[in-house]
């Protein structure tokens, strides 16, 4: 750790980390999302694993208790403490009225959504930490762990490249904007205003209570189709086969199939360690060198981006978002490509855009008629996905412009602190103060030296 420089911002972030913490499990914020969720753990995972593996773990093993049969990771898994009318949807919306086949026999309850898989990353980060201790107590708990975890991760997998690919095409196809974690970007403009809102019953807005602005977070028309596509999903039970029949929404996400390529790789490895029978290593394989050759199918050449598909309206969605950057996430074989990927990421339509308060990149192109600076998932910059896009470019060796972003990422926080995301020109911290996975990001970068 460079030590100096980020004066205390390591125990601020662990002190975030504490506080969120409910007891083997965390918070992703202190008011407005008082439950588990799935990606933010992993990305908490993975802050954690080297100040405290043994927590980071738990953290894994508390979220894949919410599994169900079929092997999907539900995207919340709810706190049962939580302040009433503190979130919506809260764990009384998700139960449809003919019983779930697949939700798991739980203490705890779950949403029927998922979020990208980024979990296989955080436990291979966790085993990783545990070697660098060294031999006993701590290795045993990591092999104990991992034995537990990876059948879980496997079937998590599976579930997300069979069920959510039937077209074997090697990208996951998302029933709601919730399941990408980008919820209200312009990606899902065109695909959200085709669905019909039917009957909802009256509900209220819990979550503008803790942000400044209503305009930090989705609109009023959002909620109504994002709630009317729980409603649609509860109709069949989370019935696979009927969602992909009759649902309004079914949409390719490449940066949610970027991640899983990414977490693939992760998975193979962790496979190698547990010593998995050799079809599993193949499977894992197959499903890798698919989803580069899905993604591939996406690039779109007059942007330099990858794009995502809307299957109902059978074609690609036109918008320039930090998705486009799926191939630099799950590894993008062909150098041209890459570069040109490379070029458009530092380009004035992202990170060089010269109005930027640090060269850091905007969740929405500020070149989109539709960005808005302030505006959730239609502007502003959220660190996680600095920090993926950091990690992917630090392993593919580009040391320089992994650098920068980290340094910037760190000035952004020590100006900010753990905000949710932030303003792009001005660097204000938006949405919730004290996020865990920003808080994370924090640690995990703090613990680098480059
Ligand atoms: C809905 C918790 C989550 C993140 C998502 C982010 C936001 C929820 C919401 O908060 O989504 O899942 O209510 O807006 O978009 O990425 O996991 O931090």
């Amino acid at each position: 750790m460079e030590a100096g420089v980020w004066d205390g911002m390591f125990d601020r972030a662990v002190g975030v980390l504490r506080r969120n913490d409910m007891g083997g499990w965390t918070r992703a914020a202190p008011n407005l999302y008082p439950h588990q969720w799935s990606w933010d753990s992993a990305f908490i995972a993975i802050g954690l694993a080297r100040v405290n593996p043994h927590r980071a773990a738990r953290e894994l093993i508390t979220l894949f208790s919410g599994q169900w049969a079929n092997g999907k990771v539900p995207h919340i898994v709810f706190n049962p403490h939580a302040p009433p009318r503190s979130y919506l949807l809260g764990p009384e919306h998700w139960a449809p009225a003919v019983p779930i086949p697949d939700a798991p026999a739980l203490p705890r309850q779950t949403s029927g959504l998922c979020q990208p898989a980024i979990h296989a990353i955080a436990a291979l980060r966790i085993l990783e930490a545990a070697d660098e201790v060294g031999s006993g107590e701590m290795a045993d708990g990591a092999r104990m762990f991992i034995r537990h975890l990876y059948p879980h991760l496997l079937s998590w997998h599976r579930y997300l490249l069979t069920e959510r690919d039937p077209e074997g095409s090697g990208l996951v196809t998302i029933y709601h904007p919730w399941e990408s974690g980008t919820d209200n970007s312009p990606r899902w403009d065109a695909a959200l205003e085709a669905v019909k809102v039917g009957e909802l019953a009256p509900y209220e807005r819990f979550d503008l209570q803790f942000v400044d602005e209503p305009s930090e977070r989705p609109a009023r028309e959002e909620y109504d189709r994002y709630l009317w596509l729980v409603e649609l999903l509860k109709k069949v039970s989370y019935n696979e086969a009927e969602i992909r029949r009759t649902h309004p929404f079914l949409v390719k996400d490449v940066l949610f199939s970027a991640i899983l390529i990414s977490a693939n790789e992760a998975l193979l490895e962790i496979a190698a360690r547990v010593g998995a029978p050799d079809e599993e290593r193949e499977e894992m394989e197959t499903w890798i060198s698919r989803g580069r050759q899905g993604l591939k199918g996406c690039y779109d050449p007059t942007f330099n981006l990858c794009l995502d598909y809307d299957l109902r309206a059978g074609e690609p969605v036109r918008v320039r978002t930090i998705a486009g950057f799926a191939p630099l996430i799950a590894g993008e074989p062909d150098r041209e490509r890459h570069d040109a990927l490379l070029d458009a990421l530092f380009s004035p339509a992202f990170v060089t855009d010269p109005g930027l308060r640090w060269p850091l990149p905007p969740s929405t192109s500020p070149k989109e008629p539709r960005f808005h600076p302030r505006a959730y998932w239609r502007g502003p910059v959220w660190p996680v996905i600095s920090w993926l896009l950091w990690h992917s470019l630090r392993r593919d060796g580009e040391k320089e412009r992994a650098a920068d972003l980290r340094h910037s990422s760190l000035e952004q926080l020590d100006v900010g602190g753990f905000a949710e995301y932030f303003e792009p020109f001005t660097g204000e911290p938006l949405g919730s103060d004290d996020q865990s996975w920003t808080a994370a990001v924090a640690l995990d970068w703090l613990l680098e030296d480059d």
